[in-house]
C-alpha cells in the first residue's frame, strides 16, 4: 500500500480526495455489451448481420450458444473491477419456441434474468431492427409500407415491455435504447416523408404507457451506415429534437458523428437541457469502425465532462463495439477497465481549481497542470481500485485471458 500511500499524497497535494474518488468509482455501473461475444449474431440463426453495421475478423473461440456466451461473459467479469450491467439485444433471447419479434415476451429472456439476478447485476435491452428479413432493404420503422412499420412498431413495443420487468424484477431500471439502420445508399428525393414516418411510428411506440421507475427509453442517432451513406432518416438532429420534445433519453454513440466532433464536448450541452442522457461508447477508426475502446484522449474527455457535470447517476454509460479480429473477452475486459480508467482520472483532477484558472485567464498554467497530470501515479490508485474488487491488477488479467482460451474457447469448434 506504500505506493498507494504515495500517490495519494501527490494527488492530496492537487487538493484531490482519492478516497473519495474510489467510493465514487465503486458505484458506477457500465453495462458491457453482449454482443461482442459473438460478433452481433444472436441466436435467431437469421442469416447474416445487416443494418448497415459489421464485424470484421474471425478471431478463433466465438461464444456459439447462450451457456458459452454466459461462460465467456462470467470470465469477463471476474477481471473487471465493480458490480455492472449487461446489455442485451433481443436476438438473444433464449428460448426453443422460435417466436417472431413482435411476440417476444419477457419469459424467452428468463435464463438471462436468473444470470443477471444471481450476480446482482442490471440488464439493459434493445429492440434488433435488423439482420431480419424485414429489415432487408434497410428500412424498418421509417418503412413505406405500412405493414412493414407496423411489424416494427409491435416489435419495440415488446422490447419495452421486456425491460420493464427486468428493471422491476432486479431493482435496478433498465434502459431499452432504440436504434434503426433506416437510410438511403444514394441520394433520397424525398427526406421529409421517412422521418414523419419515423416519428410517427416512435410515437406510437412511446404511447403505450410503461413505468418510468424500471424503464428507460433512449433513441440513438447515427451518422450513416455501411450501404446507407447518402441519408440516415435517425439523424443526431432528427432524435435531439426527438428526445427533447417527447420526454426520452438522447443517445450518444461516439461513433455516430463526423470523425473529428468530440462526443465529451457535447454532453455539458445535452444536460444543460435534459435531466438524463445515455451514450454507447466505441471507438470509430476513421470510419464508425467499433474498435474496442481504449484509454484514449476522446474517452477521457467523455469521462471528464461526465465528472465535471457532477453527472456520474445522470448518464448512463453502455459499451458499443464489436471486434471479431482478437480474443473477444480480452475485448471486453480491455473496454470495461479503459472506461473505468477514464472515469477515475476525471475523478483524480481538481476541476474547480481547473476551472477558476480559466476563468481568471491563466491558461498557461491550466494547460501545463492538465499536461503534468497525465503523468501523475493513477496506476496505483487503479491497483487499489482493483485490490479492493479482488480482481487483477495491471495486466495480470491476461494470464487469466489466456488460460481461459486455451481450455475453452480453443477447444470449440
Ligand atoms: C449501430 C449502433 C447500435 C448497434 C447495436 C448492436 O451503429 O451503434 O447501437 O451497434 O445496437
Ligand atoms: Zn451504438
Amino acid at each position: 500500500m506504500a505506493r498507494l500511500d504515495d500517490a495519494k499524497e501527490m494527488y492530496e497535494n492537487l487538493g484531490v480526495d482519492v478516497d473519495k474518488a474510489l467510493a465514487k468509482l465503486q458505484k458506477v455501473k457500465i453495462s458491457m455489451h453482449c454482443w461482442q461475444g459473438d460478433d452481433v449474431c444472436g441466436f435467431e440463426n437469421s442469416g447474416d448481420l445487416s443494418g448497415g453495421i459489421a464485424t470484421t475478423g474471425n478471431y478463433p473461440g466465438k461464444a456459439r450458444t447462450p451457456d458459452e456466451l454466459m461462460d465467456d461473459i462470467d470470465q469477463a467479469l471476474r477481471l473487471i473491477p465493480g458490480k455492472h450491467k449487461l446489455n442485451l439485444h433481443s436476438i438473444y433471447a433464449i428460448t426453443d419456441e422460435k417466436p417472431e419479434r413482435d411476440a417476444l415476451e419477457p419469459r424467452h429472456f428468463k435464463k438471462w434474468q436468473d444470470f443477471a439476478k444471481e450476480r446482482g447485476l442490471g440488464l439493459d435491452f434493445n429492440p434488433t431492427f435488423f439482420s431480419h428479413p424485414k429489415a432487408a432493404d434497410g428500412l424498418t420503422l421509417s418503412h413505406p409500407d405500412a405493414k412493414i412499420r407496423k411489424f416494427w412498431i409491435r416489435h419495440a413495443k415488446c422490447c419495452r415491455a421486456i425491460a420493464e420487468h427486468f428493471g422491476k424484477k432486479l431493482g435496478i431500471p433498465s434502459l431499452n435504447n432504440i436504434w434503426v439502420p433506416d437510410g438511403f445508399k444514394d441520394i433520397p428525393a424525398d427526406r421529409l416523408s421517412p422521418r414523419k414516418r419515423l416519428r410517427d411510428s416512435l410515437d406510437e411506440i412511446f404511447d403505450e404507457k410503461r413505468d418510468g421507475k424500471y424503464l428507460y427509453d433512449s433513441v440513438e442517432s447515427k451518422l450513416f451506415g455501411l450501404g446507407l451513406e447518402a441519408c440516415t432518416v435517425g439523424s443526431h438532429e432528427f432524435y435531439m429534437n426527438y428526445a427533447a420534445k417527447r420526454g426520452v433519453l438522447c443517445l450518444l454513440d461516439n461513433g455516430h458523428f463526423h470523425p473529428t466532433e468530440s462526443v465529451g464536448d457535447k454532453i455539458p450541452s445535452m444536460l444543460l437541457f435534459n435531466d438524463m442522457m445515455a451514450l454507447h461508447v466505441s471507438r470509430p477508426v476513421r470510419w464508425d469502425s467499433d474498435h474496442v475502446v481504449l484509454l484514449n484522449d476522446d474517452l477521457r474527455e467523455i469521462a471528464n465532462e461526465i465528472v465535471r457535470c457532477n453527472a456520474l447517476d445522470k448518464v448512463l454509460i453502455a459499451l458499443d463495439y464489436f471486434d471479431a479480429s482478437v480474443n473477444r473477452v480480452a475485448a471486453w475486459v480491455v473496454g470495461m477497465r479503459n472506461m473505468q480508467k477514464a472515469i477515475l482520472a476525471a475523478l483524480l483532477t481538481p476541476w474547480k481549481e481547473f476551472a477558476k484558472l480559466q476563468n481568471e485567464g491563466r491558461s498557461y498554467e491550466l494547460m501545463a497542470l492538465m499536461e503534468e497530470l497525465r503523468t501523475y501515479p493513477m496506476g496505483d490508485v487503479w491497483n487499489a481500485f482493483c485490490e479492493m474488487n479482488n480482481v487483477p491488477v495491471m495486466q495480470n488479467w491476461l494470464t487469466d485471458v489466456k488460460q481461459y482460451e486455451q481450455d475453452v474457447q480453443r477447444k470449440r469448434g
